[in-house]
């Protein structure tokens, strides 16, 4: 059976941007172990006038420059030769947003082309005949799309059967399971007078598993309401919220008791 391995090829101004990107932690350990192919290609090399020009003034005027087209098309070309199979993206703010969902997505095919714009942008002619896709990974402008393509690479290498140490930490991820991540904790007990949860150190799964559970709804509702939306939640998720309410009814509860009191100046 054909181990399936990820192929990633950057298409950059500054391919020497990704030297150390290539050495470091999970990126270096899945290159070792052949679950990924990563490389960059210069967009320079595929210029044809002697100054190895990649950009030039906007028609119609205005600041700033423009990535020339011929240039990156010769280096989408050379790309898509080594990697016929591959989906050629465009790092663009116009693109989907990058999230979890998405990089799951890019996982699951044989590979990606990564073109990094420069400047004040591509020319539009690029997107219309060479790209597959464009991802933005922010409402926000970079000087270039090579860290979008870092972030990119990043999230989708952890995705790759066997980049990770134990299989199963990319499932409990945040976002893979629709809930922010539950807190994590590691020695010492205390520290700086704040103690580990009790439950962590109790030694039951059962129990530890239900206060994960309970913590990753409790952040999201306190952090990122909006993630419910996008999740149908399980039964037992449902039940903790239900717990939440009665808990919170019956604080109501006695709230009105003690506003009688303090209305009644029983105090
Ligand atoms: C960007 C983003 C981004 C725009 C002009 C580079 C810059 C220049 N890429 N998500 N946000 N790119 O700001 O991906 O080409």
């Amino acid at each position: 059976m054909k181990v399936k391995r990820m192929n990633f090829i950057v298409l950059t101004i500054f391919p020497e941007m990704f030297d150390p990107f290539w050495k470091h932690g999970i990126i270096r350990r899945a290159i070792d172990r052949k679950k990924i192919f990563a490389s960059a290609i210069n967009i320079r090399d595929f210029a044809k006038d002697k100054h190895r020009v990649t950009d030039d003034r906007p028609y119609g005027g205005g600041c700033g420059m423009v990535m020339k087209a011929e240039p990156l098309a010769g280096a989408i070309r050379a790309a898509q030769q080594k990697a016929p199979s591959a989906k050629t993206v465009l790092l663009t703010p116009q693109g989907r947003c990058f999230n979890q969902n998405l990089a799951q997505e890019l996982a699951s095919s044989d590979g990606v082309i990564l073109a990094c714009g420069r400047y004040e942008g591509v020319d539009e002619r690029i997107s219309h005949h060479l790209i597959d896709d464009e991802i933005s990974i922010g409402d926000y402008v970079l000087t270039g799309g090579e860290l979008g393509a870092m972030i990119i690479i990043d999230a989708v290498t952890r995705l790759v059967p066997g980049t990770l140490g134990s299989e199963d930490s990319a499932e409990n991820d945040s976002f893979s399971t629709g809930l922010l991540e539950h807190a994590h904790y590691t020695r010492p007990r205390s520290f700086e007078g704040d103690e580990v949860p009790d439950v962590l150190l109790s030694g039951d799964h059962k129990k530890i598993e239900n206060w994960r559970l309970e913590t990753s709804l409790i952040r999201t509702f306190l952090k990122r309401r909006d993630l419910f939306g996008k999740k149908s939640l399980s039964p037992q998720e449902i039940d903790i919220l239900k717990k939440w309410c009665l808990d919170i009814e019956k604080i109501i509860y006695d709230q009105s008791l003690r506003g009688s009191d303090t209305l009644s100046g029983a105090q």
